[in-house]
């Protein structure tokens, strides 16, 4: 086994690991993910929806799009203050990173300073900053990057064959633009995936041959079960089988052996059982707090629980800050 970063992953590659046995192959991303982090350690973010609904993309799966006839209540551009205020208790309930999404196609000059201001704010109370505000060109990525911003969260969600069946309102190549800009910006780039969206395993190995093969992996990379949501075409779609979803996160971890991999949304349709596997298989990060951006999230006492049951703690600073800091 070796724990060298690869940008050259061959289809076929990718598809034996899937298709190993399910021991072995866990046996396998468990024993990279020793070699690479502490396995007791999880990495905490909170999210918060800054700006809800009315988005003009058309992503199948989304409760946010204007396309989706969700019943969800458009929100304008949350006050600085209520911000901060979210913030502060994302920090006080043990959150090492906030990260604040807005259903944008792409933030306007005038509301990116906002979202700046905000960034300022929430850095100010010496937590990791995260945003995700759709797509960004080069000045906008060099003015967050200004601005402190740690990490910017882009997914390309699916494979490049799949995708036009999820989207057809922006491309794919438009999403591996934006990637190029926050990370020529020098921001850490956070970028994952949702599963269960119909979706083959081929499909899935292509996502994480893109995420794995682009020139620097991303820092972060958030795996999504889909969140099945009234009113959206994946709305009652053939759920994942659950030992699909922890094998695709434990090929993550052997592709991108020092990323962080995050058990993102799902987890309230996931079984604590579930949830410890793929710890085990790899995943170490997780998003802390009653809700995501629009829907349900364990809460911090079932999770806090959850942790003490494995023995696990909460990563106070992410491995690339703290090497950012020495
Ligand atoms: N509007 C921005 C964008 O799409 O880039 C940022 C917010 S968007 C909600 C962030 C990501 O959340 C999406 O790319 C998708 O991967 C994930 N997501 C959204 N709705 C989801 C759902 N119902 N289930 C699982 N993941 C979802
Ligand atoms: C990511 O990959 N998952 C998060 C975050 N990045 C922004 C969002 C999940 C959203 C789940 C559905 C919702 O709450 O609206
Ligand atoms: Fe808009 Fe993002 Fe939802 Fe797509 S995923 S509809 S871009 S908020």
């Amino acid at each position: 086994m070796t724990n060298k970063i690869r940008n050259n992953w061959k289809l076929n590659e990718i598809e034996v690991l899937f298709n190993l046995p399910f021991n072995d192959l866990i046996y396998q991303s468990h024993t990279i993910h020793r070699e690479n982090f502490d396995p007791n350690q999880i990495q905490i973010s909170t999210l918060l929806s800054i700006k809800t609904g009315a988005c003009p993309e058309d992503c199948s799966y989304c409760s946010q799009s204007s396309k989706n006839n969700t019943g969800l209540e458009r929100e304008q551009l949350m006050p600085l203050t209520e911000v901060i205020q979210a913030a502060k208790e994302a920090k006080s309930n043990g959150a090492s990173r906030f990260c604040m999404g807005a259903a944008w196609r792409n933030p306007t000059e005038k509301s990116l300073d906002k979202v700046i201001a905000m960034v300022e704010a929430v850095k100010a109370l010496d937590m990791e900053t995260c945003v995700t505000l759709g797509m960004l060109n080069k000045s906008q990525a060099l003015k967050l990057k200004d601005s402190g911003l740690d990490y910017y969260n882009h997914n390309l969600d699916t494979s490049p064959e799949f995708y036009g069946e999820v989207i057809t309102t922006r491309t794919y190549q438009d999403r591996l633009e934006t990637l190029h800009h926050v990370r020529e910006a020098g921001i850490n780039v956070c970028s994952g995936g949702i599963l269960g969206m119909g979706e083959t395993r081929r499909d899935r190995a292509r996502l994480l041959q893109e995420l794995a093969n682009l020139p620097k992996q991303p820092e972060s990379v958030p795996i999504n079960d889909l969140v099945q949501i009234k009113g959206t075409p994946l709305d009652g779609i053939d759920k994942l089988d659950p030992f699909e979803f922890v094998r695709t996160i434990a090929v993550a971890r052997i592709l991108m052996p020092k990323s962080y991999v995050r058990l993102s949304a799902g987890r309230t349709e996931m079984n604590d059982e579930m949830q410890a596997l793929c710890f085990f298989a790899g995943a170490n990060s997780m998003f802390y707090g009653e809700r995501l951006l629009t829907t349900d999230n364990p809460g911090e006492t079932h999770d806090q629980l959850l942790f003490q049951r494995l023995g696990m703690n909460k990563e106070v600073l992410s491995k690339q800050t703290s090497e950012a800091m020495n």
